[in-house]
């Protein structure tokens, strides 16, 4: 039923309101009140990045680090929250400045993949065994910096390294194909899953499909979450919309095209989502202009699109499309569906 779709978002999607162009808007929110909302808006995982769960985690021992994330895994207990994935934030760091595991410097490749295996640890300590990794700076600014096949090469390295430290964990590549990099390595999960069978163990390594990477690369989110599907491989979604190419602009679900945004719900109807416990995840940004008070409502309003969505699939004439796709009058079809959305 409706109701068997599990929702996530990270800690990150309640903002400050920052941009490039101008300092914070809002107060920051503490983790323990953000934790306080989950529940209250209809949902039960938490995204988190490496640093979202033990902030400053550079300055700290491995035991140290895994006794906070420790003491995180109870406030969501205490919550009745689960942890959905860790990622780690490579991208902030001063030696993450020229990519991570793909820089050209060796010593901040090592870097990258102790950091990685600290944040293995939190996932252990959290209780999840899902990875997230969104390849922030690996690629280039201008082609020359960096040789693309051995990048490739560290890459695989780098992957290998986090399925040897330890044998649970998935690993949910979120493909995005530019910003803040001019081009980055691994634009679209058909990129993600070809790389993962270059791995030790191709079996742990999927994808993570969002809307606006899909979009800003040119491609039907709905296709590549299909593409992923077809292989087992669609382990978690974020979910949000994109109007246009340009900056990456994390919309509200549905908001730039409620269409795009059906055929994505429909996607995950036609192969179950639903019955594989994974999550339906939000990557969503409140507007720089939205009020303090009324700054987690774009959470609000793009799970109400996405459950609205579903009986909107659930109730599509499906005799209607059958018919049509018998007659091959698309343009039939083209107009139930778009009757459909728009309701009587
Ligand atoms: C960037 C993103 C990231 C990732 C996050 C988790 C800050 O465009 O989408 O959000 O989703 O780092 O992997
Ligand atoms: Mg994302």
């Amino acid at each position: 039923m409706v109701g068997s779709y599990r929702f996530s978002f990270g800690p990150w999607n309640i903002h400050e309101g920052a941009d490039p162009f101008g300092p914070t808007v809002r107060p920051s929110v503490a983790f323990a009140q953000k934790l306080k909302l989950y529940k209250q808006l209809g949902f039960d995982g938490v995204q988190f990045h490496d640093d979202d769960a033990v902030p400053e985690l550079e300055n700290l021992s491995p035991a140290e680090i895994t006794k906070k994330a420790s003491d995180v895994k109870k406030m969501l207990d205490g919550e009745g929250l689960v942890a959905e994935f860790v990622a780690p934030r490579l991208w902030e760091s001063p030696k993450g400045i020229d990519g991570a595991y793909t820089a050209n410097d060796p010593q901040c490749r090592r870097w990258a993949v102790e950091r990685s295996k600290r944040m293995i640890d939190i996932c252990n300590a959290l209780g999840t065994r899902l990875v997230v990794l969104w390849l922030a700076r690996e690629g280039t600014y201008i082609r020359e910096s960096k040789n693309p096949l051995d990048s490739h090469k560290y890459l695989v390295e780098a992957l290998n390294a986090m399925l040897q430290y330890d044998a649970q964990i998935e690993i949910a590549i979120e493909p995005k194909p530019n910003e803040p990099m001019d081009h980055a390595y691994i634009p679209t999960v058909g990129h993600a899953l070809a790389i993962g069978h270059q791995t030790v163990d191709p079996k742990r390594v999927g994808g993570l499909i969002e809307t606006a990477h899909a979009l800003l690369a040119g491609l039907d989110p709905s296709d590549e979450m299909a593409f992923a599907l077809s292989a087992g491989k669609l382990w978690s979604v974020h979910l949000n919309d994109q109007n246009g190419l340009k900056f990456d602009q994390d919309k509200s679900f549905g908001a730039a095209n409620l269409r795009g945004a059906y055929n994505q719900v429909r996607v995950l109807e036609l192969a179950k989502y639903y019955e594989t416990g994974r999550f339906v995840g939000l990557d969503v940004k409140a507007m720089r202009s939205q009020k303090a008070e009324v700054a987690h409502k774009h959470l609000v309003t793009s799970r109400a699109v996405f459950l609205r969505l579903v009986e909107k699939v659930r109730s599509f004439p499906e005799g209607v499309a059958k018919q049509c796709i018998t007659d091959r009058d698309y343009e039939a079809l083209e107009l139930a569906v778009l009757e459909h959305l728009m309701g009587d």
